[in-house]
């Protein structure tokens, strides 16, 4: 459905993931742009079903917490430094006070605050496992990294 919001040719490009996730294709969205760049597995700048299903299966209520942390992570780290700097983010994570979060503060983080993991959970995609068999879950979404 998405793949075919704007132009059906089986693929996702940026305006129809926007479209999908905004219900508005006319504002652009930093952080739209960046959960576009995380599912673009092959950096193709479209994205595809092997993509899509990969790249979601993260936001599976089973997925591995730490896939979820690492996703997140991802997500906030805006310019792919690797590190979150104070300007991507206004949450007080930055213990060791060097200006910018690593992954381990990340986690420290995220464990005080789990409720930042929620957004990491689309309980629907329960259902999308059990009468959608081709939805392989894996944890490969490490390979999304920079
Ligand atoms: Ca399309
Ligand atoms: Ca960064
Ligand atoms: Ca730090």
């Amino acid at each position: 459905m998405i793949s075919s919001s704007v132009v059906d040719d089986g693929l996702i490009s940026k305006e129809e993931f926007q479209l999908a996730l905004f219900k508005n294709r006319k504002k652009e969205n930093l952080f739209a742009n960046r959960i576009f760049d995380l599912f673009d597995v092959k950096r193709k700048g479209v994205i595809d079903f092997s993509d899509f299903v990969r790249s979601l299966s993260v936001f599976h209520p089973n997925a591995p917490q730490e896939d979820k942390i690492d996703f997140s992570f991802k997500l906030y780290d805006l310019d792919n430094t690797g590190f979150i700097e104070r300007q991507e983010t206004f949450l007080d994570a930055d213990v060791n006070q060097d200006g910018k979060i690593d992954k381990c503060e990340w986690q420290n983080f995220v464990s005080k605050n789990p409720s930042l993991l929620k957004i990491m959970t689309l309980p629907y995609l329960r259902d999308i496992t059990t009468s959608f068999p081709s939805f392989i879950f894996n944890s490969e979404v490490d390979e999304i990294a920079t």
